[in-house]
């Protein structure tokens, strides 16, 4: 099994600012929950980040026939791409939409998900760990879909 975690612009930059929207830890621990989440479930785990859309959009289509499981953060275009959630509906991996911060409780403008509407689960506002589950719930759904 194999499962791609994408992640938008400025993911890379966890930990340096706004710790109180986003918490302490870096993209680097974030990267190692990712890593160490594949272990402990025995799969095949990626993790790509970009600050480009069009960059994401070839990631996601690139995963065609080869992900069985997509988790993505699309970070600031979650609210503008229109692109991302149509390279995700081409595809047709099924996707769990991570938010790190609780974009519910946030600005007017962060209440439009593009890629919401084609997403399986949503999970925000659990920080970091929100990937976590996400990898969990993708691993379960996967297993269920194969075993039917
Ligand atoms: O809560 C999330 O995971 C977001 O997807 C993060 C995005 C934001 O645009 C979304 O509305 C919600 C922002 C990514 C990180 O931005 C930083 C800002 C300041 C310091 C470090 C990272």
């Amino acid at each position: 099994m194999k499962i791609l975690v994408i992640n938008g612009p400025n993911i890379n930059m966890l930990g340096i600012r706004e710790p109180g929207i986003y918490g302490t830890q870096d993209y680097m621990s974030l990267r190692k929950l990712i890593e160490d989440t594949g272990v402990e479930c025995d799969i095949n785990v990626e993790e790509y980040q970009s600050n480009h859309e069009g960059d994401i959009v070839d990631k996601i289509q690139h995963a065609y026939g080869r992900v069985d499981g997509i988790v993505i953060n699309p970070a600031a275009y979650t609210h503008t791409s229109v692109a991302i959630l149509d390279a995700l509906k081409a595809v047709g991996i099924p996707t769990v939409e991570v938010h790190i911060s609780n974009v519910s409780a946030r600005e007017d403008f962060r209440q439009i998900s593009y890629v919401r509407q084609y997403c399986v689960k949503t999970i925000s506002g659990l920080g970091i760990e929100g990937y976590r589950q996400a990898i969990l719930y993708l691993k379960d759904l996967i297993e269920f879909k194969r075993s039917k």
